[in-house]
């Protein structure tokens, strides 16, 4: 299942007919710069390219008022000092005489990708139109959106296919209030929006952007908002507020399609949000939301205005949609940390992510770009900032050499291998996972059996030659993920070999998660090169900020909290440049939760993510494994159900115990436990209510 790109090029007629430097940003080259950046990069030719339709106007009537549509399409046949003097009645709007037409392009191209993904022709897409759609109200345009193309797409979703359940994801840096008031009272619709909002001194100026509107009527506790009260979030910000808000409550929800409001006004360089994330933050992004409803993910353009950035940050999200892992976060990940502190204090913006940071991305051989941990951790936040200073031109050089190359991306990665050792595991794999045929040579594989007693027979050997071949391949960079099944009695002393070769190969992190009975290897080094995370039911602890162990929850709920709010953050924050996944003896993981997890692990780690087995395990769980280490929709993990409160007190006394080291843990900003605190409530309230109607 492919991924649809649908545009039209009619959708760069609209533009700005006279002078107004609020306006002048909403260009018709945002659509050509994204369109060229993805033919450059190859990306184009990988989707399936669908050409926008016209809504009908029944269509627009889903969610605009007769006379709102009557008064557009009226706007078709005015000169420019009646059109000038009509936008003048509405904010930050312009209209043209192709208005009209672009904007029911625009909506007909969020409704052709709604209907590919939820026929099947297609898994997600992007919808990449002109004029935007988030602003725009029943009977009103705001913020240069004329229709609400991702509010009309939900409708349609709700009315022609009988969806219950359509999360909308707005990471545009704008509140959506249009979006907002739509559906504020409708419980089948999940709208989450962060946005610029400065205590209310940023557009649009509502009282109703901040954390406590969270719904009304039936919808009450299905809005949330994380108003952003600084400029200058960074990728941990963003990355934290969706492991910490919105994916506890969508996974709750358990949407059906997500439908996202995707601006890139929220990216680095952009004039109105003035914040920092990066590109390849979007791709980490969409590759968390692809973890919801099956993977069916349809994002819509909304904002973005550095031509540059939004063209870079399109490609990162389209490559994700296509299943490619997303590359490496830059910069220490610490949420609050904002680009006036890094000035001063981290090597990130004073030695701005090169080329070379990019082209590492399948190599281990460089030198790795990122603070360690314990350099970033221990001193806390970074102190103020001065007055004045060097700082926004260290943030300006920054962003001129991150956009500086043609093409930030490399070649299209490569698949990931699979190599097993029982001749009787049959699988069916995605067509191009590749059966690992090679082996180390024996006596390779000897010398790094020979410490291990349990490694002496024959098929343990076996294993392990395949092993090492596997991860030679990985971190050389000509596969990206791999599985690999050992027997039972072999799986500890395989996963020490593991690790011990990811070491003497130069790798700097090194992340280990181990399920089931396996300890730590006693001998290993602990000079924070390795993150060693054991869940496998026994208590909870934290022997160091680097080796943390904790109970397997049982429920769902409880296995969620687990991975979103410590398993995953630790991840983050640790940018690890391999990830071993172990599910070793009586792990009592059941398929949809390893693939969750082992799927979710693509994130931190560039998608080098390697899978130790056990022989006696399923072919139905290699095979599961296989397809989200190919980047595959996890399956879904079934009812949900709450956390126990065992469960609960482990996570709460380890997120204790590590928050100090691990700032990915921490909640970010205060903005977030504002919005955690008005919907607590709201959210024990719903578990009771909600229902989910399957
Ligand atoms: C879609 C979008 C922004 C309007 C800003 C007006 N609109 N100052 O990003
Ligand atoms: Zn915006």
């Amino acid at each position: 299942m492919g991924t649809a790109l649908v545009y039209h090029e009619d959708m760069t007629a609209t533009r700005l007919l006279w002078d107004d430097p609020e306006c002048e940003i909403e260009r018709p080259e945002r659509l050509t710069a994204a369109l060229d950046r993805l033919r450059k990069c190859g990306l184009e030719q990988r989707c399936l390219r669908l050409s926008a339709r016209e809504a009908s106007e029944e269509e627009l009537g889903l969610v605009h008022s007769p006379e709102y549509v009557s008064l557009v399409r009226e706007t078709q046949v005015l000169g420019k000092e009646e059109l000038q003097a009509l936008s003048g009645q509405f904010d930050a709007i312009y209209f043209h005489p192709s208005t009209f037409h672009c904007a029911r392009l625009a909506v007909g191209a969020a409704l052709q990708l709604l209907d590919a993904v939820l026929t099947g022709e297609v898994q997600n897409g992007l919808a990449l139109v002109r004029p935007p759609g988030h602003h725009s109200q029943r009977a009103a345009a705001s913020g240069f959106c004329v229709f609400n193309n991702v509010a009309i797409a939900a409708a349609h979703a709700k009315q022609k296919h009988g969806l219950h359940r359509i999360l909308i994801v707005d990471w545009d840096v704008h509140h959506g209030q249009g979006t907002q008031y739509l559906f504020e009272d409708d419980p089948s619709v999940l709208y989450f929006s962060w946005h610029r909002y400065e205590h209310g001194r940023f557009w649009p100026f509502l009282r109703e952007s901040d954390a406590d509107a969270v719904g009304r009527g039936q919808g009450l506790g299905f809005t949330v908002n994380l108003p952003w009260n600084q400029v200058g979030m960074g990728n941990a910000d963003y990355v934290a507020a969706f492991l910490h808000l919105l994916l506890p409550l969508a996974f709750e929800f358990d949407p059906e399609l997500v439908l996202v409001s995707a601006g890139f006004d929220s990216a680095i360089g952009d004039p109105e949000g003035q914040m920092q994330a990066t590109p390849e933050c979007f791709a980490h992004l969409t590759q968390l939301l692809q973890v919801l409803a099956g993977g069916r993910v349809c994002a819509v353009l909304e904002g973005g205005y550095h031509l540059e950035s939004l063209a870079e940050s399109v490609c990162m999200t389209v490559q994700t949609l296509l299943g490619d892992p997303a590359p490496p976060l830059s910069g220490p990940m610490c949420p609050g940390v904002h680009p006036e502190c890094l000035c001063r204090s981290g090597p990130t913006l004073e030695e701005p992510p090169a080329a070379s940071d990019y082209d590492s991305e399948l190599s281990l051989d460089v030198t790795p770009v990122q603070t360690s941990p314990s350099t970033h951790s221990s001193e806390g936040r970074p102190p103020p900032l001065l007055p004045g200073g060097p700082v926004c031109k260290t943030a300006a050089s920054a962003l001129s050499s991150l956009f500086d190359q043609p093409c930030l991306h490399p070649a299209p990665p490569v698949c990931p291998a699979v190599a097993l050792t029982a001749p009787d595991i049959t699988l069916v794999l995605p067509p191009d996972v590749t059966q690992q045929e090679g082996s180390a040579l024996n006596e390779e594989t000897e010398a790094w059996a020979k410490p291990h007693e349990s490694l002496a027979q024959d098929e343990a050997l076996t294993a392990l030659g395949k092993l090492l071949y596997l991860l030679d391949g990985m971190l050389d960079g000509q596969v990206s993920s791999g599985i690999v099944a050992t027997p039972p009695s072999a799986a500890a002393a395989t996963l020490d070999v593991a690790i011990q070769r990811g070491l003497s190969h130069g790798a700097q992190r090194l992340l280990c998660v181990a399920l089931g009975q396996l300890d730590r290897p006693p001998d290993l080094v602990h000079d924070g090169r390795i993150l060693w995370l054991n869940i496998r039911g026994k208590e909870a602890a934290a022997l160091s900020m680097f080796q943390v162990s904790t109970p397997l929850p049982v429920l769902t709920g409880g296995f969620l909290s687990c991975i979103l709010g410590l398993v995953l953050p630790l991840a983050y924050g640790f940018q690890p440049e391999l990830v071993l996944v172990a599910l070793g003896p009586a792990h009592g993981l059941q398929g949809p939760h390893a693939a969750l997890l082992t799927s979710m692990l693509r994130g931190p780690a560039g998608g080098r993510v390697l899978a130790l087995l056990e022989e006696d395990s399923t072919p139905q769980l290699a095979g599961i494994l296989a397809r989200v280490l190919h980047g595959e929709a996890p399956p879904s993990l079934g009812p949900y159900s709450v956390a126990s409160p065992e469960d609960t007190q482990a996570l709460r006394y380890l997120r204790g115990q590590l928050e100090p080291q691990w700032k990915m843990l921490q909640v970010t900003s205060e903005a977030d436990c504002r919005v955690s605190s008005s919907l607590r409530g709201l959210k024990l309230a719903k578990v009771g209510t909600f229902t989910p109607q399957k």
